[in-house]
């Protein structure tokens, strides 16, 4: 059977090319708790409120708990959101790894024969090294995404072409990019276990797989090397067919270093029983695992015990190195309608982020239910809005004990500027775009209690919200 779709289509592409309808795992927490949770958060953001919560202490985040296991917790990140204050600073406290969702990819990369751009990629890589954050490369050789001017070429124009492009952009990124996906989704979904037609298969055959990779090893020796792809997380004709492929490939020293599950999971191709055992029968091979795109279509406990899963998965089989999340929030899902992923569309930590740090043995990271005994939590509100400024509220209430002080970082985005702020003692970064609250007074809040602060953001053209940072308090 030939795939033909495309995967513009979003995220029906998925839901309608695989059968195993594998029953979802029970919840592991009490379903009353996380509706009422839920119940309350959906009131807030009905609201307009954003709710944010901190501790005393240092909050623990995705990034840091997974280094503690020896992994890394990346997401996939797009360059044109990387100005948005809230996104950016997610993105930097929670991820100590990126995937460039789109700006690696041939189209964007070599539009025209090599004619390389490389402006987009450029900047989520210069971003991410600024932050200290390790990159994922995605990906050399796709049926997708192919400029037409590739399609086109006979097959010896098109080996040449391809080499090119696995060597101009890994030259370009040597030493900046952790594990490339070399080959990415070159078999077909179903039960037939056959590649994918594709102008590489089609013109150049199986080999062009194996090629690829030496090539990329002959680039950049210290790269891990992936083959990447999807619906193949369980036990299946085409995970088998991967699998034969890899062992094949360790046989006769084809260099392959690592097998990237995709892993996006929606009730028609749920997380699948033999999830771990699969990733273990690939790491059995002497390759590592990484969980490549995850994501996770639907809400509260049900998607936070599957998320749960997917991490303990990986953290049962020592050769899975990392998991990436396919996106940083629900608003830029590629799924159009759905909600699968860790933050919701205001930046919101969901159920689901608070199940995967604690299952990666982190804690304290509250919101979306469950966040434990917080010294202080904020919440923020818009309180007015005009064309060209608005006012925001940030309330900071204490946890079960009495503070004595509190800060509260805001960010805006730039050219945004605070012109004002009352109840609180402001001081700044020298962008100007980071303003660090404390209270005017001596900052004492009763347990359970609150305060609030405020300030005026002139927009100058840009509306976002501002990022407010965690509590902290002494
Ligand atoms: O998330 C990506 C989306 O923005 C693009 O429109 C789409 C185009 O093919 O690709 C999406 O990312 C895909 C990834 O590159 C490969 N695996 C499937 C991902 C979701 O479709």
């Amino acid at each position: 059977m030939l795939e033909t779709f495309d995967r513009t289509e979003r995220d029906d592409v998925i839901t309608r090319t695989f059968a195993d309808h594998t029953p979802m795992p029970p919840p592991r927490r009490s379903r009353a708790r996380k509706a009422l949770v839920i119940g309350m958060a959906s009131l807030l953001a009905a609201a307009g409120v954003t709710a944010l919560a901190g501790t005393a202490q240092a909050a623990s985040t995705l990034g840091a708990a997974a280094a503690e296991k020896g992994r890394y917790f990346g997401t996939a990140v797009a360059a044109s959101h990387l100005g948005e204050a809230a996104y950016a600073s997610t993105l930097d406290t929670e991820f100590n790894s990126v995937t460039p969702e789109n700006e690696m990819k041939w189209d964007a990369v070599e539009p025209n024969r090599n004619s390389f751009s490389f402006g987009s990629a450029d900047q989520i890589v210069s971003h991410a090294q600024s932050k200290g954050m390790k990159v994922r490369g995605h990906t050399l050789v796709w049926y997708s995404q192919l400029p037409g001017w590739v399609s086109g070429l006979g097959a010896s124009d098109l080996r040449t072409a391809m080499n090119n492009h696995i060597t101009q952009v890994m030259q370009h990124y040597k030493g900046k990019i952790h594990s490339w996906d070399v080959v990415n989704e070159a078999f077909q979904d179903g039960n037939s276990g056959a590649r994918r037609s594709s102008p590489f298969q089609d013109k150049l055959g199986d080999g062009h797989i194996e090629e690829a990779f030496r090539t990329a090893r002959s680039v950049d020796s210290a790269a891990k090397l992936c083959y990447n792809d999807y619906n193949t997380d369980g036990v299946n004709a085409k995970s088998n067919a991967v699998y034969n492929m890899v062992k094949d490939f360790k046989s006769r020293g084809v260099p392959i270093d690592c097998v990237g599950f995709q892993s996006h999971f929606n009730p028609n191709s749920p997380v699948p029983s033999d999830y771990r055992a699969n990733l273990q029968r690939f790491a059995d091979l002497g390759v590592d695992v990484q969980i490549t795109e995850l994501d996770i279509e639907g809400s509260g406990s049900a998607q936070a015990a599957n998320y749960s899963t997917v991490v303990n998965a990986c953290l049962a089989v020592s050769r899975c190195t990392g998991i990436t999340v396919w996106g940083v929030t629900d608003k830029y899902s590629w799924r159009a309608s759905g909600t699968p992923l860790l933050f919701d569309g205001n930046y919101n930590k969901k159920a689901a982020y608070t199940s995967t740090l604690a299952a990666l043995g982190g804690s304290g990271g509250g919101g979306g239910g469950g966040g434990g005994d917080a010294a202080c939590t904020v919440s923020y509100s818009r309180t007015n809005d005009w064309s060209d400024r608005f006012n925001g509220q940030v309330t900071v209430t204490a946890g079960s004990a009495a503070i004595t002080d509190w800060t509260v970082t805001v960010t805006v985005s730039s050219p945004q500027k605070v012109s004002a702020t009352w109840n609180g003692s402001p001081s700044w970064d020298s962008s100007g775009n980071v303003m660090t609250m404390k209270p005017s007074g001596n900052g004492s809040v009763a347990a359970g209690a609150s305060t609030s602060f405020g300030f005026t953001v002139m927009k100058n053209g840009n509306s976002a919200a501002p990022a407010i940072g965690s509590c902290t308090a002494s």
